[in-house]
């Protein structure tokens, strides 16, 4: 089965996206994500110019040679700009495989291990209030699990606050936003936030809250603390995990269960998190983190040690990255969570899928491969246009993690 064309679609239908396509002589078609928000066209440009010139001719259905080959042949390893150029392969081939055989991918990957996904929404507000009336939206769409996050008062703007008319968007503008933020206001109001939810809506719904990689350990360690009472299913990203060993002072501060991983791109990103336990949730993508076949090989060996997925389902990663880490989360024995957020507009005129969503569990759909239909003639619509996520300074303008 030889490949016969690979290119590469750059596209803006609601925000910008980066869709491979593989043909196959035998006229089937894959697609994976390549989009990396912020720097797309360095992705587009590493397939285009280096990757798919060598797929042409090889043979489609050996998808472990194919990652074998891009990740070891290139000599350079890892990052994210080749990461996510070989899981756009990677999740192609998958594609073209479960096409071949006339099944949906999960069936490839061992079958369904569970009925339904369990997803988890976004609620923001820039006041509690506002919080408030969109975790009665989530709840009333039927959500288990909702993640929270609310505007820190005295800081003008804040991770993660949606627009009420629409789904949350960090990129904007073509030189980045910048940001203002103060740890200490966070420290304060996070706590307070996450009473307000429990003290209204009870404990019989995960609550879940990102600090966006903004804290010292210590600090984590006393958020974490501080959250306890409250129960989160899990505090996200609560330090900037490139210092592993870090988490060790977070996990002795606190039973607040820890969620990493989604700037990760290999399984050595996560090793020393995943062996030592000091993560309790790995949030690795499908899109950043070399495709299905890599990620699960991270959820095995998470496996081992009692941590469980929760992959990255942003809407900057695309309807085919949330369908590919639906076919791997219906499959996997130690599957946690998926983050749903949704896709701006008109993405769904572009990528018509198959995955659906009922009383707070998705589905990947059972059509052949990952059941997304990407209509390139109405991609060619949205021309690409350059976003960039925002700098976060701190009041004194020193630059902090955003
Ligand atoms: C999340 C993430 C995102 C990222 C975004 C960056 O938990 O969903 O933190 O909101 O900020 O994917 O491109
Ligand atoms: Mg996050």
């Amino acid at each position: 089965m030889k490949i016969t064309d690979a290119r590469v679609v750059v596209s803006s239908p609601g925000r910008n996206y980066v869709t491979l396509v593989i043909e196959t002589e035998d006229g089937l078609t894959g697609v994976g994500d390549a989009t990396l928000n912020g720097r797309e066209l360095a992705v587009a440009a590493y397939l285009s110019e280096h990757l798919c010139p060598m797929l042409i001719g090889r043979d489609a259905r050996r998808i472990e040679d194919t990652w074998q080959y891009f990740y070891k042949g290139a000599y350079w390893r890892r990052g994210p700009v080749a990461m996510t150029a070989i899981a756009a392969i990677d999740v192609a081939l998958w594609d073209i495989k479960g096409k071949a055989a006339g099944m949906p991918v999960y069936e490839l990957l061992g079958g369904a291990a569970r009925d339904g996904v369990m997803v988890y929404g976004h609620a923001s507000g820039s006041t509690l209030e506002a919080l408030s009336a969109d975790f009665q939206a989530h709840l009333d769409l039927g959500y288990k699990a909702i993640r929270a996050q609310a505007a820190v008062p005295g800081l003008d703007k804040t991770y993660g606050i949606a627009p009420a008319d629409n789904i949350y968007e960090p990129a904007s503008g073509n030189v980045p936003q910048e940001d203002r933020w103060e740890t200490s206001a966070y420290l304060d109001f996070a706590p307070a936030m996450m009473r307000h939810l429990r003290d209204e809506f009870g404990y019989g719904v995960h609550l879940l809250h990102d600090v966006h990689h903004r804290l010292t350990p210590i600090e984590a360690g006393r958020l974490g603390a501080a959250l306890e009472p409250y129960r989160p299913f899990w505090m996200e990203d609560p330090t900037p995990a490139e210092d592993q060993s870090a988490f060790r002072l977070l996990r002795s501060h606190t039973t607040t269960p820890v969620a990493v991983g989604e700037v990760f791109n290999s399984i050595w990103d996560c090793q020393q998190l995943i062996t030592e336990r000091l993560i309790d949730y790995i949030r690795t993508s499908v899109s950043h983190a070399g495709g299905i076949t890599h990620l699960r090989r991270i959820f095995s060996l998470a496996d081992l040690y009692g941590v469980r997925s929760g992959s990255h389902g942003a809407g900057d990663l695309s309807p085919v990255s949330l369908a590919a880490a639906l076919h791997v989360d219906l499959s996997i024995p130690n599957f946690g969570i998926q983050e749903y957020m949704g896709h701006r507009e008109p993405a769904s005129k572009v990528f018509r899928t198959s995955y659906t969503f009922a009383d707070g569990y998705m589905h990947p759909g059972d059509a052949p491969g990952l059941g997304v239909e990407f209509d390139e003639e109405a991609a060619a619509a949205y021309p690409f246009d350059p976003k960039y996520l925002p700098i976060n300074r701190r009041l004194d303008g020193s630059v902090h993690d955003w």
